[in-house]
């Protein structure tokens, strides 16, 4: 009776210290890789995609594409095909931080390691560096901070700001609030009048502001979470008669060149960047993971800013 119950708790112990584990990678010279990516809609997405798609043949390497186009249920079956598939590792860039949890661990059961690109997970339901192999990408709450910093120094801390929000759901949407209201929350002459999501799209950035153009014609800053909303609103200003970069200010992040060449136009204020070239760190990691190596959980990238002054020599190099 007594070895019995040794016996069992030694069983249990280690079932699990085994699904504890992340998954290990085989050394091979080439591996087919999945990389399940959230949407196509814009210039930062296929920047991404082709930097992935083009590291992966300098390698030998088989991508595995899927384009979620904006569903989180299509992304979530898309990652089920590829565990289905049997690829080596699958490279996810989660659309929004609560519904891709699950496939996650699906994933880590199955075998196959995950490593997140760009956006990460609700660390309550998947773990980095215990469910998935490490998050890549920016710190999107210091994104934000760093455009609160920026014009809580210009405005002399007074501004009457619409925020245009990513993804609802997203960790960039989640975060770039975060760090962006940590900051106006220290100024009591800077208000938010009105925050709306955007959902990252160009299109729907126009909208959104001109109807809240029409509710806050006091507006004087338009914090948008990307380029393509930023973009978005000021085809909105113009239509109604107002300056952009000039009477309302237009603050942004990604810095993709048609944003930066509206810094140097003068219709855009400020950028924090976000650089969507992934491939070589995530072939890097994935290399590295194989070989053993410890690899960090978070892998946070070093991201510039775009300014009046820097814009003009920053343009040939942003993507
Ligand atoms: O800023 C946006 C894209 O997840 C960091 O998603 C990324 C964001 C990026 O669609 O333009």
């Amino acid at each position: 009776m007594k070895l019995r119950f040794w016996l069992v708790l030694l069983g249990c112990l280690f079932i699990g210290v085994a699904s504890a584990q992340l998954p290990p990678l085989e050394q091979k010279d080439t591996y087919v890789v999945g990389f399940a990516q959230t949407e196509s809609n814009n210039p930062w997405r296929i920047a991404q995609t082709t930097s992935m798609q083009d590291e992966a043949a300098a390698r030998g390497h088989r991508l595995v594409y899927t384009d979620a186009a904006g569903s989180a249920a299509k992304q979530v079956a898309d990652v089920r095909s590829m565990i289905a598939q049997g690829v080596d590792l699958i490279f996810l860039a989660p659309r929004e931080e609560k519904p891709l949890a699950p496939v996650i661990l699906e994933a880590k059961n199955a075998g196959i390691p995950v490593i997140l690109l760009d956006r990460n997970v609700d660390q309550s339901l998947a773990e980095a560096g215990e469910d998935y192999v490490t998050f890549i990408g920016s710190d999107f709450v210091e994104e934000g901070r760093r455009v609160g910093q920026w014009l809580a120094e210009a405005t002399g801390g007074e501004a009457k700001i619409i925020e245009l929000e990513g993804t609802t759901g997203s960790s960039p949407a989640n975060d770039r609030k975060k760090g962006f209201n940590d900051v106006v929350a220290e100024y009591p002459d800077m208000t938010i009048l009105a925050a709306q999501t955007g959902d990252f799209s160009r299109d729907e950035g126009r909208q959104v502001m001109e109807t809240l153009l029409q509710t806050h014609p006091d507006v004087n800053v338009v914090y948008a979470h990307n380029d393509e909303m930023a973009i978005g609103a000021i085809s909105a200003l113009e239509a109604a008669g107002r300056t952009p970069g000039e009477d309302v200010m237009v603050l942004s992040i990604d810095g993709g060149k048609e944003a930066v060449q509206l810094v140097i136009d003068g219709k855009i204020n400020y950028i924090v960047e976000c650089n969507p070239r992934f491939g070589p760190k995530a072939f890097d990691t994935m290399t590295a993971y194989a070989a053993g190596e410890e690899i960090a959980p978070l892998l946070i990238n070093e991201d510039r800013d775009y300014t009046p002054e820097n814009a003009e020599e920053g343009l040939a190099s942003a993507y």
